[in-house]
């Protein structure tokens, strides 16, 4: 029976994404979270040579970019945090006062197309519901299908890796699954969060990154999240930085 037009669209979709699902099994990273700072750093370690795979249980990866703020979407970065847009072919204006402005769509788009072209596997719809620990290490993830997992009676797969990065954002996710369980005592402990303060938090989201469990690290909001810190200003750099440092410290762990 010769194969349909049809047929041959639906083997293709099949074939390929076999291939990705494949590739993404086995990672140096896995990222949860395709924010600005999981974008940013999964950017930066694929283009450091290492196997990336990202999950997002969203449909759009761009997380709290597309947002801007108050739904304005335009987002501002500020002079010192330039180096936040290096490599991603994304346009900038200054505004004047040390701040530049980045349409939010160019932003989330530019920081995608990056990563999907520097080798990293996104795999959108896909949540992390649990971690795998083997001898005291973080070394992979347990997900499940957006919409299915998390609605029916249905076993979740498992995506190993040598680092996996919680940028869920405010979820924190991965760190409440270690914490729930009191993994992360004496380790990471919640400071709850203070008042806005945007300069603080800016240094406080990059500073603050960090291996919080063998093999679990942490970046952008999250860091809040998890540690606690001042409210975060309506402000980008901080969260992109905070991605390029986690995928440095991440980058050279991989390579001791
Ligand atoms: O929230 P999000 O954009 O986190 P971020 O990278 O950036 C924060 C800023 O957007 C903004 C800000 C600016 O000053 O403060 O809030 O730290 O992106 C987090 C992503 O993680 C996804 C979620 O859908 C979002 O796209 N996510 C959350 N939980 C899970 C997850 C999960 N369990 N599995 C997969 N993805």
């Amino acid at each position: 029976m010769a194969d349909t037009f049809e047929t041959r669209i639906t083997k293709a979709i099949l074939g390929a994404y076999h291939e990705k699902l494949s590739r993404s099994i086995e990672s140096d990273a896995l990222v949860v979270g395709a924010g600005p700072s999981g974008l940013r750093a999964a950017v930066d370690l694929a283009t450091s040579g290492r196997r990336v795979t990202l999950l997002e249980k969203r449909l759009s990866p761009g997380g709290g970019i597309w947002g801007g703020a108050m739904a304005m979407n335009d987002v501002v970065i500020q002079e010192e945090a330039l180096s936040a847009l290096k490599g991603i072919a994304c346009r900038s204006r200054s505004v004047g006062s040390g701040l530049h402005v980045v349409d939010a769509v160019e932003l989330a788009s530019a920081l995608c197309l990056r990563a999907v072209q520097a080798g990293v596997v996104i795999l959108n719809l896909t949540f992390a519901e649990d971690l795998c620990v083997h001898d005291g290490r973080v070394d992979g993830v347990v997900a499940n299908r957006t919409g299915v997992g998390d609605k029916l009676p249905v076993d979740p797969i498992s995506f190993q890796a040598r680092a996996v990065l919680d940028a869920t954002g405010h979820e924190a996710a991965l760190v409440h699954m270690l914490r729930r369980r009191g993994l992360l005592e004496g380790r990471a402990e919640p400071a709850g969060e203070g008042p806005m303060d945007a300069v603080q938090g800016e240094a406080s989201v990059v500073e603050g990154v960090a291996e919080v469990y063998p093999g679990l690290w942490i970046s952008g909001m999250c860091v809040q999240a998890a540690l606690g810190g001042p409210r975060m200003g309506p402000i980008f750099g901080g969260m992109l930085l905070s991605g390029r440092r986690a995928a440095a410290l991440i980058h050279r762990d991989l390579s001791e």
